[in-house]
């Protein structure tokens, strides 16, 4: 973990219900996903976009001043979609210039590319707007061969090999180590194909070297912890207490709302900081409460879920038992 990127987790290297399960359970576990965007394709044949922001508070340029990000597409579970990432268009509905698409070799096994061959990948070269400001660019997917359903974009920084958030030096080692490695063979790196055509070379190699120094802070988790001091007694979550924190790691600045799923308690919402950390002060009414957690980030993800319950009983035991601190420990899930 690089110790400038305390909040980043990791992402699973793949995507679809694997990466649904992982993010849910918010594990580290191997990937360099900085951001999930789920979508629908409608019609047959149709297409579906979405809009995102490159902005200098959460992306680092390279030196060459044009940030290569990835794009992969999955289908959801139990959708026949065949995705096909069409283009990225800047703010004017310009394509972007440089957009190249991997797509993986038919007949490879899909444990052997993660994704099997009903995917398609894109590499952009993208840009801040004049005066180092916010851009925003779309990107639009296609259900090929007249199908429609539900797909999971997944953006990475092409050549971040460990999925830390930054591509530098140590990426690059990664890569040239594993360069020969094709998807069926058991040395291949899925995070150090950094085109996603399937194979470890050169051309892998040089996206990382492009793309060295880039760097994101945009995290495609969220967790929630009851603060421990809230959960009087043992640490089960059940409270004597009305008035409760939570702590948790979101992408800094994004908002952050808990909602009581009985709605019996107004929203509350706080935004997290510069370092991701957020703290949430939220009212508990008697017995268990229920949390939905969502955040929205600069960069467009939405992330939503719903968290363990807390239950407020006034007669909760109040005593100083020292127990194990993790207990206390939950996470939300990304179903939105
Ligand atoms: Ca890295
Ligand atoms: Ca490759």
């Amino acid at each position: 973990m690089n110790p400038s990127h305390p909040s980043r987790r990791r992402r699973a290297s793949q995507m679809g219900v694997e990466s649904l399960e992982g993010r849910q359970l918010l594990t580290g576990s191997a990937g360099s996903t900085f951001a999930i965007v789920p979508g629908t394709i409608s019609q047959n044949g149709g297409t579906s976009s979405f809009t995102f922001t490159i902005d200098p508070t959460h992306f680092t340029m390279p030196k060459s001043g044009k940030i290569v990000i990835g794009i992969d597409v999955a289908t959801q579970t139990g959708s026949s979609l065949v995705p096909y990432i069409t283009g990225v268009t800047d703010a004017q509905g310009h394509a972007v210039a440089g957009t190249t698409h991997a797509r993986y070799t038919p007949g490879l096994t899909r444990t052997a590319t993660s994704y099997g061959n009903q995917t398609s990948a894109v590499l952009t070269p993208l840009t801040l707007a004049p005066g180092n400001k916010a851009e925003t660019y779309t990107v639009t997917v296609k259900g090929e061969k007249n199908t429609s359903g539900s797909y999971l974009l997944g953006f990475y920084l092409a050549g971040d090999a460990n999925g830390d958030g930054i591509v530098n030096q140590s990426d690059i080692s990664t890569i040239r180590q594993g360069i020969g490695a094709k998807a069926s063979s058991t040395t291949y790196n899925f995070d150090a194909d950094a085109n996603r055509d399937g194979m470890i070379n050169r051309a892998d190699l040089a996206v990382a070297e492009r793309n060295s120094g880039a760097m994101t802070t945009v995290s495609p988790s969220i967790s929630a912890n009851l603060d421990p001091a809230s959960d009087t007694g043992v640490q089960d979550r059940i409270t004597a207490l009305q008035t409760v924190h939570f702590t948790g790691a979101v992408t800094p600045g994004a908002t952050v709302t808990f909602t009581d799923s009985n709605q019996n308690i107004a929203p509350v919402s706080t935004t997290a900081n510069a370092s991701g950390n957020y703290s949430v002060v939220v009212n508990l009414g008697s017995g268990s409460n229920t949390f939905d957690v969502s955040t929205t980030d600069a960069f467009g993800q939405k992330i939503s879920g719903t968290i363990a319950p807390v239950t407020y009983d006034t007669n909760a035991p109040t005593s100083l038992i020292t127990v194990a601190p993790t207990s206390s420990s939950s996470s939300t899930t990304t179903t939105s």
